[in-house]
Formats: structure tokens, sequence, C-alpha cells
């Protein structure tokens, strides 16, 4: 198997802290962080190694401006791909997303500028989005004459709904601001996206990894189940979590009173 330090990274960057936070950096910016084949693989290969590399939680991070222009249009254009060429390229991407969604370890996108068609795709399969005031969402694929080939008619329209995902491809509706948090297309605005998801990762880190496995698989895992079968995994899942060794000691912490506990935010 692979290891971290093994992967031969061009397009993307990955180093991890002494407490375990990693930080994968989309690193394209003067194409705009816009997803080549190789850039696929790239995550592929970095998603099959992370949730076996003892890493506690990912931070999405972009170079430049911009998080993510999505497919790269000038490699799609001069590849001139065959429908059969391009299936197999849409199978990579949902290999690397779905590596990332269901791998078990939480990944938090900072997003900031364009964050549109694929580079959309790619941060909804992030567990958590932090967006700033330049972070913008939109789905251009139909003005480029294309269709969402990343995974967004399941997790866009899981975020947003049939008809705001419809209505951003018909006509290239943009997304920003509250309005974009509202929608549940990012889950916090804040001055510094990138600050807000290192303090995000350092909190989901301080979890036990079992319980951050079963939150960042289990979940998307269940959403695809009838209830009946989700009802089912889920007291299967919480079996193995609730009885784990790592919690034992904050059950007796809370039952001794000294754990922490759940307050409303200071207003
Ligand atoms: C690119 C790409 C790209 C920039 N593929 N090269 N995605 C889109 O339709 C979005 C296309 N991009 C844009 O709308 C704009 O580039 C941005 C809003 C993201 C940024 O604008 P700006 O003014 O900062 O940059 P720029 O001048 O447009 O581009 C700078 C360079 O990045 C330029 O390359 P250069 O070699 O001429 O300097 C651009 O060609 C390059 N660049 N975006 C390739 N996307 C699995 S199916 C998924 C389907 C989709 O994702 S469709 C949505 C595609």
């Amino acid at each position: 198997m692979k290891h971290l330090d093994d992967l031969d990274l061009e397009h993307t960057k990955l180093s991890v802290d002494g407490d375990g936070i990693a930080t994968l950096t989309l690193d394209r910016a003067a194409k705009r962080n816009a997803l080549n084949a190789a850039t696929i693989d790239e995550l592929i290969d970095i998603f099959t190694v992370v949730p076996r590399a003892g890493v506690r939680a990912v931070v999405l991070r972009a170079e430049g401006t911009h998080f993510c222009a999505g497919l790269d249009l000038v490699e799609h254009h001069s590849e001139d791909r065959r429908p059969e060429d391009f299936m197999h390229v849409c199978l990579r991407w949902h290999e690397a997303f779905n590596k990332m969604e269901y791998g078990g370890v939480p990944v938090i996108a900072a997003l900031k500028g364009a964050v549109v068609g694929g580079g959309l795709e790619l941060a909804s399969s992030a567990h958590i989005r932090v967006a700033d005031a330049s972070t913008y969402f939109a789905l251009p694929e139909g003005q480029r004459g294309l269709f969402t080939g990343g995974g967004a008619t399941i997790r866009v329209a899981d975020l947003v709904g049939k008809a705001r995902m419809i209505d951003m491809m018909l006509t290239g509706r943009v997304y920003q601001g509250d309005e974009a948090i509202s929608l549940g297309l990012a889950q916090y605005l804040v001055e510094d996206s990138e600050a807000k998801a290192y303090d995000l990762a350092r909190a989901a880190a301080s979890n036990p990894p079992l319980s951050n496995f079963a939150i960042c698989s289990a979940i998307s895992h269940m959403q695809n189940m009838s209830a009946m079968d989700a009802a089912y995994a889920e007291s299967v899942v919480a079996g193995i979590v609730n009885t784990q060794p790592a919690s034992r000691g904050r059950l007796a912490a809370f039952a001794d009173k000294s754990a922490a506990r759940v307050r409303p935010n200071e207003r």
C-alpha cells in the first residue's frame, strides 16, 4: 500500500501536522484550479491513502483567489473525447469524490472565489464547507454546452434541491453570501474561511477517530438506503461506536460531572 510520502503530486500539495491535521491544497492557481485528469488521479491517490495514514481531519484549500473552476475545459476541448472516454473521466471523478465523502476522515473545504461546475462538485463532497465574502457558487454547465459529471446530480441536488439545481444549470444563476448559506451550499460564512476551516478541523479531530469514521461515512451510506435498512445499519454502527474503549473515559467524565456541558452560544 502507498503511504503519504510515496504520493507523486504535481497539481496538489499535501502535508500533515503533528496533530494529524492534513492540508490538501489545489495547486493550479494559474488555471484557477481547474480539474484536469491528472488532478483527479492525484485526488484518488490521496483519498486512498488518507483514511489509513492516521490523518484526523483534512482541510481542503486552494492556491490563488479561486477555489476551483471545475472541469478543465481546455483539456476537454483539446482531447476531443468520445462518449466512452468522457464516461471514464466521470467514473474517475466519482472514484475521487466518493473516496472523499465515504472515507471516514472529516474533510473541511475552505472556499473562496469561484466554486463552480466541477468545483462545486468537489466542494459538495467535503463534509463541511466554509465560505468567505468572495465565494460564489454556480453551475455554468448549460452555457458551456455540458452536463454535470462529477456527482452534482446527487450532491448538489441534495444540498439545494432539484428545482434550484435545474435553475442554476439552465440560467447560470450565481449564489453567494447569506443566500448561499441559507440554501446550504456552505455551512459557514466568515471573514477568513481558511482560519475557520482549521478551527473546525481541530474541533473534529478531538473526537475519537471511530466516531468521526461513522459520522463521515455511515451517514452518507445511510442516505442511500431505505429507512428500514438505514435504521438497521445505524444500530450496527452505534453498537460498535458507542461501546468503543475511547468513549469510556468521556462517559466517565460526564458521570462524575467533570465533562463540559452543552450550553447555548453567548448572545
Ligand atoms: C481554465 C478554466 C477551466 C479558468 N478549464 N482552464 N467551468 C467553467 O465554466 C468556469 C470557467 N472559468 C471561468 O469562468 C473563469 O476562469 C473564473 C471565473 C474561474 C476565473 O476568472 P479569471 O478572470 O480570474 O481567470 P481567466 O482569465 O478566465 O482564466 C485564467 C486562466 O485559467 C486561463 O488560462 P490561460 O492559460 O489563458 O492563462 C483560463 O483558460 C484558465 N481557466 N477556468 C481550463 N475551467 C465532470 S463534468 C464538470 C463540468 C464542469 O465543470 S462545467 C464548468 C466549467
